[in-house]
């Protein structure tokens, strides 16, 4: 049996197999459920200041093998009444990550500090996220602005922050840099690559809001490639999300340099025991190639080809 435990910037995990930011992170109960589920840590749904609705349905389509378009538009009950949810959470014993957004440094701060008191491990900055305005995705591609938000957190808290970046740029490794000289602990590299659907009958878009962010199978080696590069060039922890079904995902994404996981999407297609399904998957595989810990995995790729 190989050991599956890993410290993430202090942050301690039974296995490094997290439960992604989204709609599954939204109530403590499904929280819960996830933790119940065998993940190593949870990452909230990204709050934000206010109650927001989110954008109007269809705000998720499904793809042939297990990949989804969704515009949620980022619903969450607002940061004060969140704290009905974190109160629930942070009894039990494992990590809690706070993710939130907000429009500027001194937004995210106020909602870092909040986050903070409720009892999170970690904050997790959402950057990134594809449709939403003056938010996620339209700061994070702006290394200028991502270096000032990370830095208004950094001075506002003393958890750990992990910075969550867009696959939606020239290039992600000069915004996971700008994010690690502004002191961010952490990477989580992708969040969903920029899409649309058209329903030919209709001729209309399909999502409510027209363009959504892309997840699951389809986006794998779009996250494999961010991890390898990213890791490659910064010395804080990365932590990849896209894409992750099975334990050989996994084992890829630490081959090309993550130290931990993040699963969402596969909720959907293998249940919401799919941490523990996979924690079991990528145990097999160490003990069956003679890995004894997550960590004599993690960057292995880099040597090969140039
Ligand atoms: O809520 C959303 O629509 C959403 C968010 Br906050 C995000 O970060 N990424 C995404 O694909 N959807």
């Amino acid at each position: 049996m190989a050991d599956l435990t890993v410290n993430i910037s202090g942050i301690k995990m039974r296995n490094p197999v997290m439960l992604a930011s989204g709609v599954f992170g939204l109530t403590g109960e499904s929280l819960l459920r996830a933790a119940k589920g065998g993940a190593g840590a949870l990452v909230t749904k990204s709050i934000g200041r206010e109650p927001r609705e989110g954008h109007p349905n269809p705000t998720i389509i499904e793809f042939k093998y297990g990949s989804m378009l969704n515009s949620m538009g980022l619903p969450n009950p607002g940061i004060k009444a969140y704290s009905r949810e974190m109160k629930f959470i942070v009894q039990y014993d494992i990590p809690v990550i706070g993710s939130i957004f907000g429009k500027n440094g001194r937004e995210f701060a106020t909602l870092a500090k909040h986050m903070e008191k409720y009892g999170v491990s970690a904050v997790e900055l959402n950057l990134s996220c594809p449709h939403a305005h003056g938010l996620g995705m339209q700061l994070g591609t702006d290394k200028r602005k991502v270096a000032k938000i990370t830095k208004s957190v950094k001075d506002a808290v003393s958890v750990p922050v992990f910075v969550k970046l867009t696959p939606n740029v020239t290039d992600i490794v000069e915004i996971a840099k700008a994010a690690e000289s502004a002191g961010a602990d952490g990477i989580v590299a992708i969040n969903t690559v920029k899409g649309m659907a058209i329903d030919v009958e209709l001729g209309l878009p399909m999502l409510g809001n027209k363009v959504g962010g892309l997840s699951g199978p389809a986006i794998k080696p779009v996250g494999v490639r961010a991890v390898y590069d990213i890791s490659r060039n910064v010395k804080i922890p990365v932590i990849g999300v896209g894409g992750i079904f099975y334990g050989k995902d996994a084992v890829e994404y630490f081959m090309a340099g993550a130290s931990a996981v993040q699963i969402a999407t596969a909720i959907n297609s293998r249940g919401i025991d799919v941490f523990k399904k996979i924690t079991n998957e990528i145990n097999d595989f160490m003990d069956a190639h003679g890995y004894s810990k997550i960590e004599d995995m993690v960057g292995i790729s880099w040597k090969g080809r140039s």
